[in-house]
């Protein structure tokens, strides 16, 4: 049983390291990114609607995310556990999903914070080369993180849940970190 969070600035590695917890914790990552970039593939009115905050590296609005993120946690394969990957993203989020995790009678234990410094980032993403990672928006994106996401590292250390992680090193070692942060709850 896994439910957490995996909090951390774009690129800083939240979707690698979900895919290693998934293939040891046996439980669902859900991935925002991944079910907007679905939703954008297949020209869904929603779709449609989120690609113009993506390519701009701006945070798709509210009403979206929250609906495919309540939906998502609606199904059964999240009874066990799940990994959060970039959500929630904003205050507003977060407190929707204690709203919405309080319903489903399934808490939170914690949330892994991976820390990374921004040239890193940009290094890392300007490598990988996706649609939305191109030098100005991930600058944007950059600044998105740390004027509306950052808040809530904050936020969940009030709640006792934060665990920080150093996400610098090979994808082993920051694993590694992560295991160690999981030990306890
Ligand atoms: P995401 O898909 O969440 O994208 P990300 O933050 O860029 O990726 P992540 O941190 O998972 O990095 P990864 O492991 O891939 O969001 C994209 C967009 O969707 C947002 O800008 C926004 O518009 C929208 N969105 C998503 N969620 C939202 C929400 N809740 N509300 C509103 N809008 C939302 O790693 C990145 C790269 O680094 C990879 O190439 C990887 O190979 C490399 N890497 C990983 N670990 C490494 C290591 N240890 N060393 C070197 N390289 C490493």
């Amino acid at each position: 049983m896994l439910k957490i969070v995996l909090l951390g600035a774009p690129g800083s590695g939240k979707g690698t390291q979900s895919a290693k917890l998934v293939e040891e914790y046996g439980v669902p990552q859900i991935s925002t990114g991944d079910l907007l970039r679905t939703a954008v593939a297949d020209q869904t009115e929603l779709g449609l609607k989120a690609k113009t905050a993506m390519d701009a590296g701006e945070l798709v609005s509210d009403d979206i995310v929250v609906g495919m993120i309540r939906e998502r946690l609606n199904q059964p394969d999240t009874e066990n556990g799940f990994i959060l990957d970039g959500f929630p993203r904003s205050e507003a989020q977060a407190e929707t999903l204690d709203e919405l995790l309080g319903e489903l009678d399934r808490p939170l234990q914690c949330v892994v914070h991976l820390k990374v410094d921004n040239e890193e980032i940009v290094q890392r993403l300007m490598a990988r080369g996706r649609a939305d990672d191109n030098e100005e928006t991930i600058r944007n994106r950059l600044s998105v993180y740390q004027e509306q996401t950052q808040p809530l590292v904050a936020y969940y250390e009030q709640q006792g849940l934060l665990k920080p992680v150093a996400g610098v090193g090979t994808v082993d070692e920051i694993y590694a970190r992560i295991k160690a942060a999981l030990a306890d709850v």
